[in-house]
């Protein structure tokens, strides 16, 4: 299935905030939206999304970490729950689709587990490191309102985001087509 582009929603709008609700039936509704998710994603482009950014406030999320000239290797997860996170830290330079063009290192759980449903409705469980846990836990923050500027420092957050309030009052809005 080949899914659509949607609008990207971008900082500040109060949707990023926003705690998403569990979906309750995996249908073809669940898998039309994994499908625009995965082509909004695949545009941008990034390597990860979360329903909320394209305003569906559902808890599923895509991820693909394929290099740019390897086969296209996308993930969907249905209710993504952190199961089990590692005791040594990791940092990466992270981004986000919702805060264009501003990248910070984070410090996160080096390793996680992540139980989820599939697109069969099936449990199943990810033992995640390197950039497959850093995604995973970005993405999972996104299903509950956070966001990775919410792991920098307050005066460093507070600068993104009125760069970003300037920004929307200039595009007239905080949707990116
Ligand atoms: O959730 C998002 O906003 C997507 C975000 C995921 C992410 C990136 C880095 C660390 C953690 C989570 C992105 O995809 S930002 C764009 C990006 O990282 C990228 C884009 C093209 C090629 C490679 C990376
Ligand atoms: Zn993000």
């Amino acid at each position: 299935m080949t899914g659509s582009k949607r609008p990207l929603v971008v900082l500040p709008d109060p949707i990023l905030r926003q705690v998403s609700k569990p979906v309750e039936r995996i249908d073809d509704e669940t898998r039309r939206l994994a499908s625009d998710m995965l082509a909004t994603m695949y545009d941008a482009p990034g390597i990860g999304l979360a329903a909320i950014q394209i305003a569906e406030p559902l808890r599923l999320i895509t991820i693909d970490l394929a290099k740019e000239d390897d086969e296209p290797d996308p993930h969907v997860f249905v209710n993504p729950k952190i199961v089990a996170r590692g005791d040594e830290p990791g940092t990466y330079e992270e981004g986000c689709l919702s805060i264009p063009d501003y990248f910070a290192e984070v410090e996160r759980p080096a390793t996680v587990a992540v139980e989820y449903l599939d697109l069969e409705g099936d449990m199943q469980v990810i033992e995640a490191d390197g950039l497959m846990a850093t995604c995973l836990q970005h993405e999972v923050d996104h299903l509950d309102g956070v966001l990775f500027i919410d792991h920098i420092s307050r005066l460093k957050r507070d600068m993104v985001v009125k760069k970003f309030r300037k920004l929307a009052k200039e595009r007239g809005g905080t949707r990116l087509l």
